[in-house]
């Protein structure tokens, strides 16, 4: 029941290829430009970047539809995005500003959005992953075919949370995928230190549910297994674990220097950087041009650049509706 997948490139359309890189181009520029504004000043509390682990977000979420469910981390700007979230509206959530898709309350680890189904971005590990739970709870309860897909680390699959949750899920098949972005690090904790189990995915076979393993650094590899376990959860098939092998880029927050890991280590995934691996292969395929890449790089640009101006002219939330939006009545 168990697998490594074993991924051989997939077809796939140029419009759709072209989709996927725009994603993931969109995901590192908008957290290259977090780290300068957080270093300007105009970001506050921690902010944790998603730099390095982008085909996990975009393998994964463009693969459901717009009404199904995610849950995030507090590494959740890229999620965001990807689930549809304008990068104006994510930028000026973590400026503080009313205009932020949490109303500038929230700020980095605390995106939400209710017209996209992104039901957050969590500071408390593990906390997302019964939320996930209750949204696929919902979506069959109600009768629809809408799936739920929760995302976390690989230090939160020792958390109490994970294992009740898979539990209930596998126990009334509930229709979600748990996504395991296994990065190798909690903070300076390394993975195989912290867990009797190393292969993550292995810990579905305690509840009976399909569990995969998969290189989170091809985009195209993730997209598969993804589909795969989104048509099993919408069919009536139930939950699937999914553990997306993928790294870090930078320090755990932007207040982490980054001094704990092997210098050795960062190079070996460097080379396998998701976005080049993508590039590349696109060209060698003949699906996209240097030029149509760099286009694509260029319209990003563009689109990051007028979010942190957005993000600059939005008003702070005016202080007499310091105790608004406290209660759902108040929106
Ligand atoms: C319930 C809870 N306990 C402890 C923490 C402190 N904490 C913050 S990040 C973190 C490590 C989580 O690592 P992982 O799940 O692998 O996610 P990653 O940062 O690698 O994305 C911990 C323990 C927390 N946020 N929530």
């Amino acid at each position: 029941m168990n697998t490594v997948a074993q991924v051989l490139r997939p077809a796939v359309e140029r419009s759709e290829a072209l989709a996927l890189y725009r994603d993931m181009v969109l995901g590192r520029t908008f957290e290259d430009t977090c780290a300068q504004m957080y270093y300007r000043g105009k970001l506050f509390g921690f902010v944790h970047l998603y730099n390095g682990q982008e085909a996990v977000s975009t393998g994964i979420i463009k693969a459901l539809r717009p009404d199904d469910y995610v849950t995030s981390t507090y590494r959740d700007h890229v999620h965001a995005l990807s689930k549809g979230v304008s990068a104006r509206s994510v930028m000026a959530e973590l400026f503080g500003k009313a205009t932020g898709c949490s109303k500038g309350r929230g700020g980095s680890m605390h995106l939400f959005s209710a017209e996209h189904n992104f039901l957050g971005g969590f500071a408390f590990i593990g906390e997302g992953i019964p939320i996930a739970c209750g949204a696929a709870f919902t979506a069959k309860y109600q009768g629809t075919d809408r799936v739920s897909a929760s995302f976390f680390g690989d230090g939160t699959t020792n958390n109490g949370q994970f294992f009740e949750c898979l539990n209930m899920a596998a126990l009334w098949k509930l229709p979600i995928l748990f996504v395991v972005e296994n990065n190798l690090w909690s903070i300076g904790m390394y993975h195989p230190r912290a867990s009797s189990v190393v292969e993550i995915y292995k810990k579905a076979d305690a509840f009976g549910i399909p569990g995969v393993r998969v290189d989170g650094m091809d985009v195209l590899a993730v997209r598969a297994v993804a589909k795969e376990a989104v048509e099993r959860a919408r069919t009536g098939g139930g939950p699937t674990l999914i553990e997306c092998t993928t790294y870090r880029f930078r320090g755990h927050s932007l207040a982490d220097p980054d001094e704990l890991r092997d210098p050795a280590e960062k190079a070996h995934w460097r080379k396998q950087d998701p976005l080049p691996r993508l590039r590349v292969w696109l060209e060698e395929q003949g699906l996209a041009s240097v030029e149509d890449l760099k286009r694509i790089e260029q319209e990003v640009r563009a689109e990051v650049d007028d979010a942190v101006q957005f993000a600059e002219d939005s008003p702070e939330p005016p202080l007499d509706e310091l105790y608004r939006f406290q209660f759902a009545e108040d929106d």
